[in-house]
Formats: structure tokens, C-alpha cells, sequence
């Protein structure tokens, strides 16, 4: 069933000049770019994205590092979106992403911000309900 998905190429994504390269990725594997918004995600909109990871430790790490730079937002859409953007990210860890992924090709030598968030290039939601919410916090405010 075709159905759309949020992703978001993160801080160290743009920064490192990736977001050809991750779009292209995005395209080949047959899911369509909708729409794009280059921004800087404010701390309201980082804690709104991540507030299912509100109380980890790594939270406060994630919340600098997802607000260090600008981003791409995303709106793709595709057969099954959701599930094929998170196979083609690859592993939320990037040393244990596969070969072919976004985040096991890119990946950095040192994958941890100064205060111990992973980057890992990329967004994606991982459910319907997380795909609708994140999705307005970028494009419908
Ligand atoms: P996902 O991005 O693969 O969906 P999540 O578990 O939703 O992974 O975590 C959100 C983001 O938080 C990750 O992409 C990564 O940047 C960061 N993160 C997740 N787990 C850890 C961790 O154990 N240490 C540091 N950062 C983490
Ligand atoms: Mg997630």
C-alpha cells in the first residue's frame, strides 16, 4: 500500500555535504521525494520530535546535536514507506548498520557528538502515528 513517510537528514548529514548523496539513495530505492525544507530545528522542535525519548540518558545529547545545524526535512511517499526508508537507513547504530545502508556507507570514523549522541545521518519514523506526528511538527506549523 503506498503510504507516506517523514525522515529528516540530520546536522552532520548536511554538514558533511551528504544530502545529494542521501537523496539520491532515497529516490533509487523507488520512494518519491514529496516535499523538502532546509531549516534549523528549534529546542521546542527537537523536544517535540524526540519526546518519546524524553528521560533517556542520551536524550539531552540528542537534543543539542539535533539542533547544531540545519536539516532537510522530508516528506517521501512509497509502497510500504515507512518499513523501506528504515531498511535502507540501516541500524540505529552505524557500526552495526549493513553494507549498502545509509548509515553503514557514510558513516564517520568517530560516531559520537561531544556529548555522546550518535550521529547517524538520518531520520526516519518508525510507525503511521510517528509518520503523521512528525510530519506536522515540520510542515503544518
Ligand atoms: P532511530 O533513529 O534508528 O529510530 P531511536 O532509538 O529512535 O533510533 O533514537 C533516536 C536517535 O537518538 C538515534 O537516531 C540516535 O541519533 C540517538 N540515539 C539512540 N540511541 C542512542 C544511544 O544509545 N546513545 C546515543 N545516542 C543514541
Ligand atoms: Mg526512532
Amino acid at each position: 500500500m503506498p503510504e507516506h513517510t517523514f525522515c529528516m537528514i540530520k546536522p552532520d548529514g548536511v554538514a558533511r555535504g551528504l544530502t545529494e548523496e542521501i537523496l539520491d539513495r532515497i529516490t533509487k530505492a523507488g520512494l518519491k521525494i514529496i516535499q523538502t525544507k532546509q531549516l534549523s530545528v528549534t529546542p521546542e522542535m527537537a523536544a517535540d520530535l524526540y519526546a518519546p525519548h524524553f528521560g533517556k540518558n542520551f536524550y539531552p545529547g540528542l537534543l543539542n546535536f539535533i539542533i547544531s545545524g540545519p536539516v532537510l526535512a522530508c516528506q517521501l511517499q512509497g509502497e510500504e514507506a515507512i518499513n523501506h526508508l528504515r531498511q535502507i537507513m540501516g541500524a540505529t547504530d552505524p557500526r552495526q548498520a549493513q553494507a549498502g545502508t545509509i548509515r553503514g556507507d557514510l558513516k564517520e570514523e568517530n560516531i559520537f557528538t561531544a556529548d555522546g549522541s550518535i550521529k547517524n545521518l538520518i531520520h526516519g519514523s518508525d510507525s503511521p502515528e510517528a509518520a503523521k506526528r512528525e510530519s506536522v511538527i515540520f510542515f503544518d506549523k
